[in-house]
């Protein structure tokens, strides 16, 4: 790290999060990017990396004082970090060590999360951040660094929060960059390529690297933030994706990279010529995408196929159709499932989002949802259950954020890597900020643990699919659906189990217990109302 300690140092910072996969920080990327060349050079930190080769360790208990200190270390005069929902409460912490050490150093947040919630940031933890930028950072972020530097005034920066006179300040916002192809390419320079592509072998995955086919989608589901994080969605230029590929390769040997957008198909132009792009250069490479079932059918599947497509992801969210008309989704259920089959035809992975809790679903909206993913797993698919997480910037924070409540344990999509001592009490007194770790209480259900259901399906589709099928199967004549089958999972759990650790290693080892009781259960029943149903299947 040659530049540590230069003047106007700016240290991107990416804190550890414990995700699934190795993942190149490219908002990061963009930034130092967008900051090369200028009297601002950068080092992008991260941390994550750190964590995942073993440099950092999740059982230091002081970790993040050591992250602090490590930052602090750099000798940056600015420090950019990248917020998400999941990391947002040790991210404030971080601010406050690193302010403590080094009262001079100059804090910018950017990134989804603190885009949406700059003005109560900056009121909440004053002496912890000093910028909140919100949305794209490739203009705004070198613009507020040459104001500061200048001594000028700020507040001539678009799209800032900050705090002035004892004031907080939001600037108006940036219109988005208007073209995306005149952005400089993400500066991968003084990242250690090799050390993240070499963690993908040890866990039998092929190592890629994040390219953006554009930014935004066309659609504003009601528990998104993307449509408002972005703006009007924009495409790059096919060829502008192609070459930024064909530099990877050449720089650094990846073959192979995930496409990123919400929605590959935003732009409906933009697919089918990067297809023919890649079939027409021989398709060079493998690569997956996120993308809208909408788009999705035989023709554009074999086409992404035939240019190296070897996966998708799509998120359906839910199987009911009048929950698809309240999120906002729109989804037509009957073409999303045979877009589903057309992608698993052709031998490519497909990775489907669902999300249970919305606060208008009922019983029957969330059978649909668990009998559809059912469905698609049977049908080769890989299903992501999350809970319904709310995020600052979208519909469901605003109509919804005074009924959270803040569960013994915290909402799944927000369970932090880092603990540090106060962090309940911290995230207890601003729902506003972390409302992601909070629940959104379903007037409809049943009092159900949603942790404990999302365990069970996850359990029950990746590792005992067809016995699942089976059970759902012989309950369906006795009336039951796939959430009858989780309550008579969690009611045998309560009396034979009370203590059970919520683990996957549980729920995994007693399955095949539970589906005895269960068989023993559903032949009772039967033989309590003889002759109302043919005879039926004994779960297997
Ligand atoms: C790829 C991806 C992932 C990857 C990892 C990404 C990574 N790089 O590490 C994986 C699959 C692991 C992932 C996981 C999750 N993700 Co995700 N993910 C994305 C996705 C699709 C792309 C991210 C990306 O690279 N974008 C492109 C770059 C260029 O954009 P960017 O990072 O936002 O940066 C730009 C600006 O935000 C800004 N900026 C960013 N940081 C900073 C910092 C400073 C100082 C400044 C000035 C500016 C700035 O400038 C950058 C350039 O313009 C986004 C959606 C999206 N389209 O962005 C969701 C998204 C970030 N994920 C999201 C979520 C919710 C999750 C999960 C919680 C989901 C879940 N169900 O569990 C998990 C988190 C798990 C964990 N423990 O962290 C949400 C975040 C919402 C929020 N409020 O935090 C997003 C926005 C999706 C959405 N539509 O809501 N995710």
């Amino acid at each position: 790290m040659g530049i540590a300690g230069a003047a106007n140092l700016v240290c991107l910072v990416n804190l550890p999060r414990g995700r699934e996969h190795p993942y190149a920080p490219l908002g990061l990327l963009c930034l130092a990017g967008a900051l090369k060349g200028t009297a601002f050079p950068s080092l992008v930190l991260d941390f994550e990396l750190l964590y995942r080769t073993g440099k950092l360790s999740s059982s230091d208990p002081n970790l993040p004082e050591t992250v602090a200190r490590m930052a602090a270390d750099t000798g940056a005069r600015f420090f950019g970090v990248t917020t998400d929902c999941s990391s947002y409460p040790v991210t404030i912490r971080f601010c406050q060590l690193l302010k403590e050490r080094n009262p001079r150093a100059v804090v910018i947040l950017g990134g989804p999360h603190a885009s949406f919630i700059g003005p109560e940031t900056i009121a909440a933890f004053p002496e912890a951040v000093d910028f909140v930028v919100r949305g794209e950072g490739e203009e705004t972020l070198p613009e507020l660094l040459a104001a500061l530097a200048a001594g000028s005034d700020p507040g001539a920066v678009r799209g800032i929060a900050y705090r002035a006179d004892g004031r907080v300040v939001a600037t108006p916002p940036r219109p988005p960059v208007r073209d995306l192809d005149a952005l400089p390419r993400p500066d991968f320079t003084g990242y250690p390529v090799a050390e993240l592509l070499a963690l993908f072998a040890p866990l039998g995955q092929h190592p890629f690297l994040p390219v953006e086919s554009g930014r935004g989608c066309p659609k504003a589901c009601s528990f998104c933030a993307a449509t408002r994080l972005w703006g009007r969605h924009r495409a790059r230029a096919p060829r502008t994706v192609f070459d930024e590929m064909a530099a990877l390769n050449r720089e650094h040997g990846v073959s192979a990279f995930e496409v990123i957008q919400d929605n590959i198909a935003s732009d409906p132009g933009f697919l089918p010529a990067f297809c023919d792009l890649l079939t027409d250069a021989g398709s060079p490479f493998r690569w997956s995408c996120s993308i809208s079932t909408d788009f999705l059918d035989d023709a554009i599947a074999e086409r992404m196929r035939r240019a190296g497509c070897t996966g998708v992801f799509v998120g359906i969210e839910s199987g009911s159709p009048e929950m698809q008309r309240l999120i906002g989704k729109q989804l037509d259920l009957g073409h999303a499932e045979r877009a589903v089959r057309a992608c698993l035809e052709r031998g490519m992975t497909v990775g489907t989002g669902f999300i249970l809790g919305f606060p208008e679903e009922t019983t029957r909206d969330l059978d649909l949802t668990l009998s559809l993913a059912t469905r698609l797993r049977r049908a080769g698919a890989e299903i992501r259950l999350s809970q319904l997480s709310i995020f600052p910037g979208t519909p469901i924070y605003r109509r919804h954020l005074g009924e959270v409540v803040l569960e013994e344990r915290y909402s799944c999509t927000s369970v932090p890597l880092l603990s540090f001592a106060g962090q309940r009490e911290l995230v207890a007194r601003h729902p506003e900020l972390f409302s992601s770790y909070f629940t959104l209480p379903n007037r409809h259900w049943p009092q159900v643990d949603l942790g404990w259901m999302i365990l069970f399906f996850d359990i029950a589709w990746m590792y005992f699919p067809q016995p699942l099928g089976n059970v759902l199967e012989a309950a369906g004549p006795l009336g039951d659906g796939p959430l009858d089958v989780f309550l008579a999972w969690d009611r045998w759990r309560a009396s034979t189990r009370p203590d059970a650790p919520f683990t996957p290693d549980f729920v995994f080892y007693s399955f095949n217990d539970f589906l005895d009781h269960f068989a023993a259960e559903l032949g009772r029943r039967r033989a309590e109302r003889p002759g109302d149903l043919d005879s039926p299947a004994a779960p297997a």
